[in-house]
């Protein structure tokens, strides 16, 4: 269904200034769809688990999962507002649910059987196009020993694909290189790897929810001089928006691995309090029973929408 664009979306639009028309068309399209439709948030179902985790990590814990005509149902009857997947899984059911949610190409990935931090390119924009996709994503790992090869293979893909009208996401997770595992999640890593995102030329920013670590010695005089109590998550989720050139970019937050649905609200809580676009939520959605994860994706839309839950 057609219509005209909210306040809120005319807004986040306007902050993408002298963008193409196609690529500003491709945005809307993900802005006014499902749940969220006109908002200005944002709640999407990434299903790379399976190439990023294996098989059975991903998909064990609800079988019917394994089919991707499930979770393109899961994310169409969710009412979410896009689809993120890698190219087998979009091409098994683009065609039987076009036009039914707007559709994301991961375009790189990874596996966990491999020890090197990079990803491999797996979609062009060319492939998006062809599925109908809105978007096309990569994931960027700031910090590690492949990460300038990365930023060089994300500035072509994104280059070609701005030019055909389609709107680019950047998975910001920092890894590899000096950082330990508390160290990737650290507020001025996070911040620091959305900031990168911006610079990249992302219009839509995916990072993980920063704990209240700094883990760069030489960024701690600088929070300090602040006086900002970063004990809040929805404190430090309000820096990260600052990060992403202070709210001109859309930052959404993952969801991360399955959890009770209360710790995932509360989490979502504080993404909306702190400003934060929206959700981005894989995990938490498909390796529930249908009829749970479809409840918690609705509460999970209401909390972003300001409703009761
Ligand atoms: P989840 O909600 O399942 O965490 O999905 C978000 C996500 O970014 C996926 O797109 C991706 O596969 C996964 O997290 C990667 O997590 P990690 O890099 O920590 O293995």
């Amino acid at each position: 269904m057609g219509g005209t664009l909210t306040p809120a979306v005319r807004a986040l639009l306007d902050c993408y200034d002298g963008e193409r028309p196609g690529v500003k068309a491709s945005l809307a399209r993900i802005l006014m769809h499902g749940k969220m439709r006109g908002s200005g948030k944002l709640v999407i179902l990434p299903v790379d688990q399976g190439f990023e985790h294996g098989p059975a990590r991903s998909f064990a814990s609800n079988p019917a999962a394994y089919d991707p005509h499930y979770v393109f149902e899961l994310a169409i009857e969710a009412g979410l507002s896009a689809l993120a997947a890698p190219i087998g899984l979009l091409a098994a059911g683009a065609d039987r649910y076009a036009g039914e949610i707007p559709l994301i190409l991961k375009a790189n990935s990874a596996n966990s059987l491999g020890t090197v931090k990079d990803e491999a390119i797996t979609g062009t924009a060319r492939d998006a196009l062809e599925l109908g996709c809105s978007a096309i994503g990569y994931t960027i790992y700031p910090g590690s020993d492949r990460q300038y090869d990365m930023f060089e293979e994300v500035r072509a893909g994104a280059a070609e694909a701005k030019a055909n009208g389609l709107a680019v996401i950047i998975w910001a997770y920092p890894r590899g290189g000096v950082l330990n595992k508390d160290g990737e999640t650290a507020l001025d890593v996070v911040a620091y790897g959305t900031h990168i995102a911006a610079l990249l030329g992302a219009h839509i920013i995916k990072v993980k929810p920063p704990t209240a670590l700094i883990a760069e010695p030489e960024a701690r005089t600088a929070y300090d001089m602040t006086g900002i109590d970063y004990t809040a998550l929805r404190q430090r989720i309000a820096h990260v928006m600052q990060a992403g050139f202070d709210g001109r970019r859309i930052v959404i937050f993952s969801g991360g691995p399955a959890r009770e649905d209360a710790a995932v609200l509360a989490e979502v809580r504080a993404i909306r309090d702190g400003g934060g676009h929206g959700s981005i939520v894989g995990r938490n959605a498909f390796q529930r029973p249908r009829a749970e994860a479809l409840e918690l994706l609705r509460q999970i839309c209401a909390v972003h929408l300001g409703e009761n839950e």
